[in-house]
């Protein structure tokens, strides 16, 4: 189950040894956000889940479900991050 950050669902697919999911998941913890993580490597079912709703298995990705919105994927480690460190922002 993914956790809520606003009114946003946001869930982390990543890979444990990536260095650009690395310094994600190090942006997450210093911005102390409880986000659900998905290893991509683990399990098949995962990484499909993320070419089918994403487009491509690149990881870091951010899933982002709204609730009147469509469901964004968002891609790129230095978006995810700024994506994350407005949510803070505007939260504080
Ligand atoms: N510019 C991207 C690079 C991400 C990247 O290269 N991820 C690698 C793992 S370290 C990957 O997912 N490669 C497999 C693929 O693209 O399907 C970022 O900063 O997030």
């Amino acid at each position: 189950m993914s956790r809520m950050t606003k009114a946003n669902i946001l869930t982390l697919y990543q890979q444990s040894l990536c260095p650009y999911c690395i310094k994600t998941r190090k942006a997450i913890k210093r911005l102390d956000l409880k986000i659900t993580m998905k290893d991509v490597g683990f399990s098949g079912k995962v990484r499909q889940e993320l070419i089918k709703g994403g487009g491509k298995s690149q990881v870091p990705c951010l899933r982002i479900e709204g609730k009147n919105q469509a469901t964004q994927w968002l891609y790129e480690s230095a978006d995810i991050i700024r994506y994350l460190e407005s949510l803070k922002s505007a939260s504080a």
